[in-house]
């Protein structure tokens, strides 16, 4: 029997490897995209099947977690095994300016979700995944943080996500129903969204690196996180939900960086050897030298980094180190794929794109670039 999977945020960095995972391993995959202007499943086009075709099995479904009627709907059409609930307002800064859309969609859309699969009866049938998080340790209790650290949110985001495990964890206990958190510590790729740290340095270095932009401007590049690649984190996604029986995990790498060294890998990647200088708001960095054919537009002496204070946020989660010791010995998970590694892999990505760009301006082609922040 082909086994059939809903995933919401299939449009995501993570929702795209997993729906290509999935795929792979013979699913039906259905998925839940909301409605936009423009085009937003950029990140599933290369899967995309076409509907028409009765074999098809990626299946696209417009919908809202703010829309219970419509999860219910979906939900009985699709009668899927396995449910997972990846779709969320998923970024901490943005969630100080949205607190209560990001808690509708956060914490009320698991909810939405839960519920619908007991009001179709699908509690012994539908296994849940609820996509939990490392925010939710905040302002750290103990370190590096386990399945039991104490959980001490310090955002809008991680306070919405964490009425989403709790829920989750509820409806095990209640109503029987196969419901895990996966708590997932930073995980990154050349898709990750482009207002996020890491991806934000690697194409903001790379268009600046081919005269595209001018200066990258940064919060708080002290803080510290337990990076991953989002292909190891998807997979174990799935194998958390094939165990007999459901379970909450941490998944990192056990490994910490500041956001400091990932700009120093990611100007190392395109042959920049940076200095900082200068302290707090006033700090700033500057191009020592330049190797290679990869950043024809820099010299010596260039800053290439300062300090805006618009991007420090109302309450900073300083440091985040996870120990994924449950998730090796119960479900033989190993990362595969170390920061450093990710880092060289999506600056090449974005160096590719930033390159394209360089030469579509160079014939008078060029397009608007988005910089949003
Ligand atoms: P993304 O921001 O890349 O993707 C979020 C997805 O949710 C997108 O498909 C988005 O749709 C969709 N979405 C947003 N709002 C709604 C809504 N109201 N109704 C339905 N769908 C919606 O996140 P990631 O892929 O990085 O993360 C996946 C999940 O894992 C999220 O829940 C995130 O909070 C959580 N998480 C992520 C971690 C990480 O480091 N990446 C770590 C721990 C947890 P659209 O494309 O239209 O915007
Ligand atoms: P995070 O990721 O908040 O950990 O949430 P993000 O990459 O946004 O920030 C990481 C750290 O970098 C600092 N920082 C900046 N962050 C952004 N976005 N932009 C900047 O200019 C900047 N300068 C410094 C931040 O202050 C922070 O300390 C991510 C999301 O994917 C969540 O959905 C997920 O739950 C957690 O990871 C685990």
């Amino acid at each position: 029997m082909t086994k059939r999977a809903l995933i919401t945020g299939i449009t995501g960095q993570d929702g795209s490897y997993l729906a290509e995972f999935l795929l792979e391993k013979g699913y039906e995959v259905h998925g839940i995209k909301r409605r936009a202007s423009l085009f937003n499943t950029q990140r599933i086009d290369h899967i995309f099947q076409d509907p028409h075709e009765s074999h098809a099995r990626l299946r696209l479904h417009y919908g809202d977690l703010t829309d219970s009627s419509n999860l219910t709907r979906i939900l009985s059409e699709v009668r899927p095994d396995e449910v997972y609930n990846l779709g969320a307002q998923s970024h901490v800064a943005v969630s100080f300016e949205a607190p209560e859309y990001t808690a509708d969609v956060d914490a009320m859309g698991a909810l939405r979700l839960l519920e619908a699969i007991r009001f179709l009866g699908l509690e012994k049938t539908t296994r849940f995944y609820q996509a939990s998080t490392s925010e939710l340790y905040g302002k750290v209790a103990e370190t590096p943080q386990t399945e039991t650290t104490p959980f001490h949110p310090r955002s809008p985001y991680a306070v919405a996500k964490m009425y989403a495990y709790w829920i989750t964890v509820n409806y095990r206990e209640a109503y029987g129903i196969y419901a895990c958190n996966g708590i997932l510590f930073n995980h990154e790729s050349p898709r990750r969204g482009e207002t996020f740290v890491t991806r934000k340095i690697t194409r903001g270095l790379a268009n600046i690196a081919q005269g595209l932009d001018s200066c990258l401007y940064m919060g708080n590049i002290d803080a510290l996180r337990d990076w991953g690649h989002a292909k190891d984190y998807v997979r174990m996604q799935w194998m958390m939900l094939q165990q007999e029986a459901p379970d909450d995990f941490v998944i990192a790498t056990g490994k910490q960086y500041s956001v400091r060294q990932f700009i120093q890998w990611s100007a190392g990647e395109l042959g920049i050897a940076l200095r900082f200088e200068g302290d707090g708001v006033d700090e700033i960095a500057v191009v020592e030298a330049v190797s290679g054919d990869k950043a024809p537009a820099l010299r010596p002496g260039d800053v290439v980094l300062r300090i805006d204070p618009r991007y420090f946020r109302p309450a900073e989660v300083e440091t985040l180190l996870g120990d994924p010791s449950k998730a090796r010995a119960k479900l033989g998970w190993e990362p595969e794929i170390t920061a450093q590694a990710m880092c060289a892999e999506m600056v090449a990505a974005d160096l590719e794109a930033a390159r394209r760009a360089r030469i579509l301006a160079d014939h008078g082609y060029s397009a608007p670039m988005s910089r949003e922040d």
